[in-house]
């Protein structure tokens, strides 16, 4: 039975996959800086803060698998993301490597690639357009995750998570929304399939308005269950809600690429306003 950690064990996606993967791996070792307000007697905590190389090996020793979640999970300010993750990013697989971990699954971001326009369709193989700080540590986690796999044999893939939910909450989720349960496949292929050397997926559900090709991981077994336009009427009206945002309506990245934004407002196109 392989022993696996997940770091992010108190963030939104550990919180809910706490619940999920269990029943998968039954050895299962959370981590965060801080424990889970509901930790269940059944459940095994180690505190650690990612910043602090010595504190993430002691929580590799003796692990199979990681599914690493931890770290900053929005836009902030730089020193933030720097601390959280980039250099707990690479302690992470730093400490995998001197510990002796297999593989290790990364939660990297769509933020990696926002700047990509809404009309363009891309897959795994382009060049990171990160929209945000956050995107940039997401991009820099991808790399780091090469390097670990290509020269120390780590088995490493990438998930470019979208909107992780029990639903699309707007118009631009429903092209990257993820079911919690797809999460858990996507997991799963990364920490079993034999044939797992550096892989990056998407992190999105049976959607069909996807930006995305996605098909490696189809092609390793994924079978996503969640279907977006299931629940196109409440995005839709949720949508309603929402102040027109011209950067953020034209780019994949939505809100992530108009904060802060002080570019080139020419290169993008209003679709409302075509003829
Ligand atoms: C992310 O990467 C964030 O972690 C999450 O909070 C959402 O903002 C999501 O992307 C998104 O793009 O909707």
């Amino acid at each position: 039975m392989p022993r696996i950690l997940m770091t992010g064990a108190s963030g939104g996606i550990g919180t809910s996959l706490r619940k999920l993967l269990p029943a998968l791996y039954p050895d299962l070792v959370l981590s965060d800086i801080r424990k889970p307000a509901d930790l269940a007697q059944s459940e095994k905590f180690k505190a650690a803060d990612l910043a602090d190389l010595a504190q993430v090996e002691a929580i590799c020793e003796g692990i199979d698998g990681i599914l690493h979640f931890g770290g900053y999970s929005v836009e902030g300010p730089w020193d933030e993301i720097l601390q959280s993750n980039i250099i707990g990013c690479y302690n992470l697989f730093e400490a995998a490597r001197r510990k002796g971990v297999k593989r290790v699954v990364f939660a990297s971001s769509n933020h990696a690639v926002g700047f990509y326009p809404r009309d363009h369709r891309i897959g795994t193989d382009v060049t990171t357009r990160p929209d945000s700080r956050y995107g940039v540590s997401k991009a820099f986690g991808e790399a780091t995750g090469a390097l670990y796999a290509d020269k120390h044999g780590i088995k490493v893939t990438c998930i470019r998570i979208g909107n992780f939910g029990d639903k699309p909450l707007d118009h631009r989720r429903l092209s990257i929304w993820l079911k919690p349960e797809d999460l858990v496949q996507l997991c799963r292929i990364g920490l079993e399939h034999p044939d797992i050397h550096f892989e990056i997926f998407y992190g999105a559900s049976h959607n069909e308005r996807s930006w995305w090709d996605n098909h490696r991981a189809y092609d390793l077994g994924y079978r996503p269950t969640g279907r977006a336009e299931d629940f196109r009427e409440h995005a839709f009206a949720e949508q309603k809600k929402l102040k027109p945002d011209p950067v953020g309506d034209f780019y994949q990245g939505g809100t992530f690429c108009s904060m802060e934004f002080s570019g080139d407002k020419s290169r993008i196109i209003d679709w409302n306003k075509r003829s």
